[in-house]
């Protein structure tokens, strides 16, 4: 039977112990929350199936620059499937996404530095309710642009944004239900001077944005790779020859090289 998916992708999640990296894993693959701090030791693994490519990217507006940021309303998102089935566009493709959530602790760093390679996406995370995990950004992204391949889609992201209702740092009459410490405009700074794509806030304790965030991801890879970027007959470069992975059903597996093996298999969902 063909798999429900075209494409295979390796995404990464790195940044400081506590920011919330496996709740975002755990949020997406299975929609829940869990409050307590299991600390990662090394890497965990989870896996999703996601849209990319129109109709869905459109529906959702997706890393689309042309676009305003605002949701589509429901004619436009009629509008968009009317205009697809009357170009005779192809059907919606789907991406697997496969998730290493990789340890923040400096005692595994060694370790989760290795897992980088191969990666054809990564989310670097921090705690908007902690500067210290912002700070370390740079640093974090250093080691991954040092260990994974050049042509990474990278997206910061500020989680924890239910701790921060306001988009402005918190004042002491204000910091019980703000505890924001770091601003947009700060982290948005940031993703211009260090090239990284674009900047997203995700609670992974409410949901808010996290499913778009490694959308995003996704939207830009398929971009990539409908924009033939990545070399088929190339390990490195991340991209497989259709039937690749085991795939079946003419999936190419994106980025799967690298440390370890069995990425596909170990699903959290
Ligand atoms: N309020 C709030 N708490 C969160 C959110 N995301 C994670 N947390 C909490 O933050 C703590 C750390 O979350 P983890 O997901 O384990 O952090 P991590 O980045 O995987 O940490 P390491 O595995 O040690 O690198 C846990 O107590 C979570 O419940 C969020 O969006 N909002
Ligand atoms: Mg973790």
């Amino acid at each position: 039977m063909a798999q429900p998916w075209d494409y295979i992708a390796k995404i990464v999640s790195l940044g400081d112990s506590g920011s919330g990296k496996s709740s975002l894993t755990i949020r997406l693959c299975e929609g829940r929350f869990v409050s307590h701090h299991d600390v990662t030791i090394g890497v965990e693994f989870g896996s999703r199936v996601v849209p990319v490519g129109p109709p869905a990217s459109l529906e959702h507006n997706i890393n689309n620059p042309t676009t305003s940021t605002r949701a589509p309303t429901t004619t436009s998102r009629n509008d968009a499937r009317t205009a697809q089935k009357a170009k005779g566009e192809p059907e919606q493709k789907h991406m697997k996404l496969s998730l290493w959530d990789t340890a923040g602790q400096e005692t595994y760093k060694s370790i989760t530095r290795s897992y980088f390679r191969g990666a054809s996406g990564a989310l670097l995370v921090f705690d908007i309710s902690r500067r210290s995990t912002f700070n370390s950004v740079t640093s974090w992204l250093h080691d991954l642009r040092q260990f994974a391949e050049d042509n990474i889609v990278i997206i910061l992201v500020g989680n924890k944004s239910d701790l921060a209702p306001a988009s402005t740092i918190s004042t002491e009459s204000d910091s019980k239900q703000n505890k924001r410490q770091v601003t947009r405009q700060e982290a948005e700074e940031w993703c211009q001077q260090n090239k990284v794509m674009q900047y997203v806030e995700t609670s992974a304790k409410s949901g808010d944005n996290v499913e778009r965030a490694f959308l995003e991801v996704a939207e830009r890879i398929y971009q990539n790779i409908e924009a033939g970027k990545y070399d088929l007959n190339d390990r490195r470069s991340g991209v497989k020859g259709p039937g690749a992975g085991g795939g079946g059903g003419g999936g190419k597996t994106v980025n799967l090289g690298g440390s370890g093996g069995g990425v596909a298999k170990s699903g959290c969902c």
